[in-house]
């Protein structure tokens, strides 16, 4: 059985964490956030010790330590641009790490945390749950044994609706987030470069606070995509029957269904790690080179290859 730290233990995924150290037959020893909303805890790990100061908790992290009690693992839920600290924390107490997506906000931070990991010589890993998502293994193996010449038409829509309390959290601060192609769309930039190869060329025709469209030509594929999370961009049907997200992506007009599944990815990812596998440093590189290069485009408007959705 390991034993588990967890750094932001009140918000909104922290729960699937703590679902997955369970699932996993692991225990949670302690758990940090600045907020004390965690009563969910009791749901999951009742006996754990609950930290609202940082330096408590990392004295309570250094006391198990040295105890029969080391943490194996330390788990980070916190903001996305608290993760490189956070992961520096985990590696320091001589812990491996789970991350949460993004894993940092740009390309240059994963070069500093691989010489950290090195120095400490524990493991970082991140959640990247597309990967583990039946029908997108089953789309790679579809790929990897095509024709091998073969450039695929892609189209990907990916809407997730959120409403105006996401303005004014820190999901909404560019600084914070990286905005909405780095905080949701890493997800499906990963997924594609995972699936279809590197990024070959990337233009992005619209970026705004709610919605972002561009195109990409990687090594297999070419990809019109359009992310949104204002619910007005719904295709009229989705609307119709009261729904609030749309994740589509067809490859030569023909479906591929992954909308579902998304709830138990997270034991899943767990697993994936504890069995000796996980996505760790430089598994990362590829989206997040690409999240960095499409906040710092200047979007060039409806031309070219965009996504329907966008116009
Ligand atoms: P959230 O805002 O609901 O939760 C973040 C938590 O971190 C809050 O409880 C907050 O109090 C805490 N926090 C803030 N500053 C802190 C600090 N300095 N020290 C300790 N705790 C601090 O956000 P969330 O939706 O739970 O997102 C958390 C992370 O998980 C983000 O990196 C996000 O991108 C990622 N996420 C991933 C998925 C997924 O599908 N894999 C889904 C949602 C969120
Ligand atoms: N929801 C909340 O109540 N609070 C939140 O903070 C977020 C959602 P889905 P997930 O928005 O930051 C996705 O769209 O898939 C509500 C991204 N993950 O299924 O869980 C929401 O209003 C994730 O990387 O959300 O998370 C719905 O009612 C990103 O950080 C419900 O929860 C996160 O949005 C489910 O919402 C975000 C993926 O796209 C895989």
């Amino acid at each position: 059985m390991k034993n588990f730290a967890l750094i932001g233990a009140a918000g909104y995924i922290a729960p699937r964490h703590m679902k997955a150290i369970k699932d996993t037959k692991n225990q949670l020893l302690a758990a940090y956030d600045k907020f004390d909303s965690v009563g969910v805890m009791d749901s999951y790990f009742p006996d754990a010790d609950f930290f609202t100061e940082f330096e408590r908790f990392d004295r309570h992290v250094e006391k198990l330590k040295r105890s029969e009690q080391k943490i194996d693992y330390v788990s980070i839920c916190s903001p996305n641009y608290l993760h490189d600290s956070h992961i520096r924390f985990g590696l320091r107490v001589g812990a491996n790490v789970i991350c949460e997506k993004p894993l940092v906000l740009n390309p240059w931070n994963i070069e500093a945390l691989k010489e950290v990991e090195k120095e400490h010589g524990t493991r970082l890993f991140n959640i990247l749950q597309l990967r583990l998502h039946p029908s997108i293994i089953a789309l790679k193996e579809r790929i990897a044994n095509g024709p091998a010449d073969k450039i695929y038409d892609i189209d990907l829509a990916y809407i997730t609706s959120r409403g105006h309390w996401y303005y004014t959290s820190w999901k909404g601060d560019v600084t914070k987030s990286g905005g909405i192609a780095t905080n949701i769309g890493v997800h499906f930039y990963d997924m594609l470069t995972w699936v279809f190869g590197k990024v070959k060329t990337n233009e992005v025709h619209i970026h705004t606070h709610d919605r972002a469209a561009g195109y990409l030509e990687l090594e297999k594929a070419r990809v019109r995509w359009f992310l949104s999370i204002n619910a007005d961009t719904l295709p009229e049907s989705v609307k119709a029957r009261g729904g609030r997200t749309f994740r589509s992506l067809s490859m030569e007009g023909e479906e591929i269904e992954f909308s579902d599944g998304f709830t138990e990815l997270h034991t899943h990812s767990y697993q994936h790690i504890l069995d000796g596998n996980g996505f760790g440093l430089d598994e990362a590189m590829n989206s997040i080179q690409l999240v960095h290069d499409i906040r710092h485009m200047k979007p060039l408007g409806l031309k070219g290859n965009y996504h329907p959705l966008a116009a």
